[in-house]
């Protein structure tokens, strides 16, 4: 390295652990990132481990077709543009839809990679500058149903209410739909003490690495049928109950409800629990045994959820009954012990409360509630009578995409709807329905690829901006590089557009500093409060967690330790029942299809499948089954094979696995075009959080004939 060389500490483009890293140049001036190196930072969440893709992601920097130029489609094809013409095509394109359609003819779709600073001045935006209720975002589709039930028995959800390096000393943890060997590596190291002493239990319907951890350990693997934890937890809760684990005096003095939990609980006895979820009933007394004990000698117990027992119609219930089993054996709340959610995107946290999700203003607040209102519309300088109410939903906004007293105008910011939002082709067929759509992002995604408008917009490593980890902690990412002469942040280009729009010039800030001073402001006094950080405070901490309500906090790493959010202080028991999959097998389609991630692949792949070792290691889209179930299909390993579902059909390479159930398939979904897992994903909805029912439609296999 360069006697020269210039280091910038930073944290990963992807994932919700937000891993530390150094991004190491060799020239003193902020060049282009032709020589860019990676390297793993000290830091709680990764203690300098980095995935595959972290080590990976300088590539990104440099890609071949990085987007420069703006585009606007001509006569069915798009050609580059200078931005003042792109960005008047869709002022105009704005302008007239709400003058025929009103404010709510514009819609906005937003993710969770954005920056605190973007997912921000999304919502604002949206609420001011368009006037529309109609703004949603991808956190709808990833953390929504853990964060509704959070919010019903804690009044308030931060994904993880304490730090993950708590996990580390954990003598249980046990893990509900969550693959994190895959998803989170560095994740791993922080319970892999817990499973060398025999203390992790994964519930997932594969044999995933992950469960393979746990098995090395002499812990635990509970392989349900897909769809079926939330009579699993309340098996679980009934055997503590019976067993005599649970924990009356917390139950007592911390919470309220129990009974309903434990009428829904009484339901569910041994044997039922191990008909419906297929999980041998010894096992699942030697999983709670192994909790409760943990609990009771103070050594450390966790249950954690992650998207697979989430992303369910039935979501928000499934994981109030993973939280009545937590509280019945007194685990949140407490040092050494809690639930959790894994958050998964980058920015997943920040991007669900500050103001790009439908029903919500920044700092968590609700946009139904009048003093919420006028709090943000005095910093935001609008009458609060101004601010649309709550919007529609992600599939419900994207489903009315182009109807007749739907949105006209769609903008996006941070999604590939095209590839990971439910029942694809429905979605490329209302996006085909508007008048204008507008995708920003720095590659052609598949969704970019049928806009009228492409805006090219800088990425991670080449502006400043905050995110929040998945345990609440707000960090820096940091400029590292100069970025290619062309694009611009989405913070100019918002800014840009609301000009046009008609908006005084300085109510869009483009600074990322002077933005999140801003956010300060706005989320003051919310459940999400930021208001006791800036930027000079994270370059001097690295870090600090919210709720942070004043410069002199030291910030929150662990929640509840002295009552919980809700009025009284204590949790609330939610006592749900099964209701089971939208979908069931039937003689024509006899399998269950599950859908999830893969280690080299990030989502809907757009950035992963640029970076040559992560597209070479994930290899092609693939279908993961039992080897009897594909003999009975008429396929064997290497085939290729046809994926019916009710609403489309998948295609992929067969991949036999003796330790798949016989009556699921798993699909990856970070393929795109006729390899789109999502082209037979159901689109039923969670009552509660709108969540898609990802994790489970029917289908059936076929040998696919090539040529
Ligand atoms: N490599 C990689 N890492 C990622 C991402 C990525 O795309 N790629 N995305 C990030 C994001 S946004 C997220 S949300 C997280 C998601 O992280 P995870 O939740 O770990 O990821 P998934 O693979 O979606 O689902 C986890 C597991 O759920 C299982 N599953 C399926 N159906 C069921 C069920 O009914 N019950 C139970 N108990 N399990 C079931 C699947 O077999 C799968 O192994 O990962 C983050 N990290
Ligand atoms: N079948 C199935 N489908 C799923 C899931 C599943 O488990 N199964 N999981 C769901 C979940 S949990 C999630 S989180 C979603 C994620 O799916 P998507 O919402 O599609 O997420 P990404 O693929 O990360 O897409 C983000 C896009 O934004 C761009 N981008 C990144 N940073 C920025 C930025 O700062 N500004 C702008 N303008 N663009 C940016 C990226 O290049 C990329 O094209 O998929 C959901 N879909
Ligand atoms: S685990 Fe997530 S944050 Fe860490 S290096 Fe991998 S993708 Fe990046
Ligand atoms: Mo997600």
């Amino acid at each position: 390295m360069s006697s020269r060389s210039v280091e910038t500490p930073t944290h990963c483009p992807y994932c919700g652990l937000q891993c530390a890293m150094t991004l190491t140049r060799d020239d003193d001036a902020i060049a282009p990132a032709q020589t860019v190196q990676v390297g793993g930072r000290s830091f709680p969440t990764n203690q300098g481990g980095l995935c595959q893709k972290g080590w990976t992601s300088a590539e990104l920097l440099r890609i071949p077709d990085r987007l420069l130029t703006p585009l606007v489609r001509v006569a069915g094809t798009l050609q580059p543009t200078d931005w003042e013409t792109a960005l008047d095509v869709v002022a105009d394109g704005v302008r007239r839809a709400r003058e025929s359609g009103g404010a709510d003819a514009v819609a906005v779709f937003g993710g969770g990679a954005l920056t605190n600073e973007k997912a921000y001045t999304l919502g604002k935006f949206a609420r001011v500058a368009l006037g529309t209720a109609n703004i949603d975002y991808n956190g709808r589709f990833c953390m929504s149903s853990a964060a509704a039930a959070s919010i019903k028995s804690f009044g308030v959800d931060r994904g993880l209410p304490f730090p993950v390096s708590d996990l580390t000393t954990a003598h249980a943890i046990l893990l509900f739909g969550a693959n994190i060997a895959e998803t989170m590596p560095p994740l791993v190291r922080h319970v892999a003490a817990a499973a060398d002493r025999g203390g992790l239990i994964v519930v997932d319907p594969r044999r995933t690495p992950t469960a393979e951890r746990a098995l090395a350990g002499g812990g635990i693997h509970l392989q349900p049928s897909v769809g079926t934890d939330l009579p699993l937890a309340l098996g679980m809760l009934r055997v503590a109950l019976v067993e005599g684990y649970l924990d009356r005096a917390y139950i007592d003095t911390r919470t309220t409800g129990f009974d309903a939990a434990r009428v829904a609980a009484g339901e569910w006895w041994p044997e039922r629990t191990e008909r419906v979820t297929g999980v041998p009933i010894d096992r699942i007394r030697r999983a709670v045994a192994i909790v409760a004990d943990a609990r009771q000698r103070d050594r450390g117990a966790y249950i954690l959820s992650g998207r697979g027992a989430e992303q369910h119609a039935t979501g928000t219930d499934t994981v109030s009954a993973i939280i009545a089993l937590a509280l019945a054996l007194g685990l949140p709340g407490r040092e050494r012990s809690g639930y959790g959610t894994i958050t998964g995107q980058g920015n997943g946290q920040g991007g669900r409360e500050l103001g790009q999700k439908a029903d919500q203003l920044p700092g968590y607040r609700a946009i139904v509630d009048p003093a919420a209102r006028r709090h943000v519309a005095a910093v935001w300088g609008v009458d609060p009578d101004l601010l649309p109410g709550p919007g529609k939903s992600a599939y419900e906004l994207l489903d009315a995409l182009g109807a007749a007293d739907g949105p006209r105008v769609l903008l996006v910011h941070g999604s590939n709807l095209v590839v990971s939002a439910p029942r694809s082709q429905r979605i490329v067929d209302r996006l085909a329905a508007l008048d204008l759509l507008v995708v920003s992002d720095f590659v052609l995604s598949e969704t970019a690829a049928v806009a009228d408008v492409v805006l090219p917009v800088l990425q991670w490593a080449e502006e400043d901006g905050t995110t929040t980890s998945l345990e609440g902690r707000v960090l820096r990412r940091r400029r590292a590089v100069a970025p290619p002469v062309g694009p611009r942040s989405d913070l100019e280009v918002l800014a840009a557009l609301a000009i046009r729009l008609g908006q005084p010039a300085n109510r869009f800030a483009t600074e990322p500093r002077a933005v999140f001073d801003e956010i300060g402001r706005a989320s003051a006094g919310g459940a999400a409060d930021y208001s006791g950080i800036d930027y000079d405070r994270l370059d001097r901490e690295q870090a600090v967690h919210w709720p942070c309500p004043d410069a002199g906090h030291p910030g929150t790493p662990r929640m509840f330790l002295d009552g919980f959010s809700t009025p009284d202080g204590r949790a609330r028991f939610v006592g749900p029942r099964h209701r089971g999959a939208a979908e069931t097998v039937d003689a024509t389609f006899p399998l269950v299809a599950t859908t999830g991630r893969i280690q080299a692949h990030y989502q809907s792949g757009s950035q992963t499948r640029r970076v040559d070792e992560l597209r070479s290691s994930a290899g092609e889209m693939f279908v993961q089954v039992h080897p009897d179930t594909a003999q009975r299909a008429g396929l064997a390993n290497g085939d290729l094979a046809r994926v019916v579902g009710r609403r489309g059909v998948t295609v992929g390479v067969v991949r036999c696995d003796e330790s798949m159930r016989p009556d699921t398939v798993f699909l990856p979904f970070h393929f795109p075009g006729a390899a789109r897992a999502n082209l037979v994903t159901s689109t039923a909805l969670d009552p509660t959080s709108r969540m898609p029912e990802f994790k489970s439609c029917v289908v059936r296999l076929e040998a696919a004939t090539t040529c």
